[in-house]
């Protein structure tokens, strides 16, 4: 049985006022909640204040990038910062990293490491932009992402890493991608960490599904197979949206 994950992506949203307000209904709105694990994360500025916020609570906090080294990186936050204000995750390989900050596989595969060392768990995110779909293309690209992102890691160190597959044509566009065409992605992924590593690793990795998941579209994906939770953007900044596909059903 693999517990589902909830995770919130605020990006570069929240002051941190605003971010505390939102931290604070979550808490307490999603107290009673069993059996799903709640993660957010904020932008880097309101980490320290929601790790005092959340202290008491259930929910995780990550953080939406690191950097793989530490030292004279200007502008950079490393693995090791993260869990000193309080994180427990890291996201690594989001769409928007590496298509608007050019970040390779080979380098997500070095912070994939880091993290990894440092102690924190790891949402590994993958997908294909709407050409490579059109063009046939999704299992070559998901197969290329996991393969090259996951280089090098053993089976052990899977146990801390969720995947979060997520089509660049559904992210912020509105457009989801509609439950079947994610649960073959999500199949897809489960049969290749397989191959990669092991029957354990297919059957205990969780696979999130991210792209303009919303209250209307959660409880159509998450019945899924072999979809395990969302990873969520534009729904996680309002408190009734993000707490309602945390209830899914
Ligand atoms: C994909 C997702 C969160 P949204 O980026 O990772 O964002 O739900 O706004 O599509």
């Amino acid at each position: 049985m693999r517990t589902p994950i909830i995770a919130g992506n605020w990006k570069l949203n929240k002051t941190v006022d605003e971010a505390l307000g939102l931290a604070k209904a979550l808490k307490e709105q999603l107290n009673d909640l069993k059996n799903v694990e709640i993660i957010v994360a904020p932008p880097f500025t309101a980490l320290a204040p929601l790790a005092e916020a959340l202290k008491d609570s259930p929910i995780l906090l990550a953080g939406q990038n690191c950097y793989p080294a530490e030292g004279a990186y200007t502008g950079e936050i490393s693995p090791t910062l993260l869990r000193d204000v309080g994180c427990r995750a890291v996201i690594i390989g989001h769409s928007e990293r590496r298509h608007l900050f050019a970040e390779t596989d080979e380098f997500i595969n070095q912070k994939i490491k880091a993290a990894l060392a440092a102690g924190l768990r790891v949402i590994f995110c993958i997908g294909e932009t709407l050409t490579e779909r059109n063009e046939n293309r999704t299992f070559e690209v998901l197969e290329s992402q996991t393969r090259n992102g996951l280089s090098g890691l053993d089976s052990a160190s899977m146990n801390r890493l969720t995947v979060a597959y997520e089509p660049v044509w559904a992210i912020g566009t509105g457009q989801t991608a509609s439950n079947e065409q994610a649960q073959e992605a999500h199949h897809f992924i489960r049969e290749l960490l397989g191959n990669l590593f092991d029957s354990s690793v297919a059957e205990n990795t969780r696979i999130l599904y991210g792209g303009s998941v919303k209250p209307e579209n959660i409880d159509g994906l998450i019945c899924q197979a072999d979809i395990d939770g969302a990873l969520v953007g534009g729904a996680s900044l309002k408190a009734g949206d993000f707490i309602r596909i945390a209830r899914f059903k």
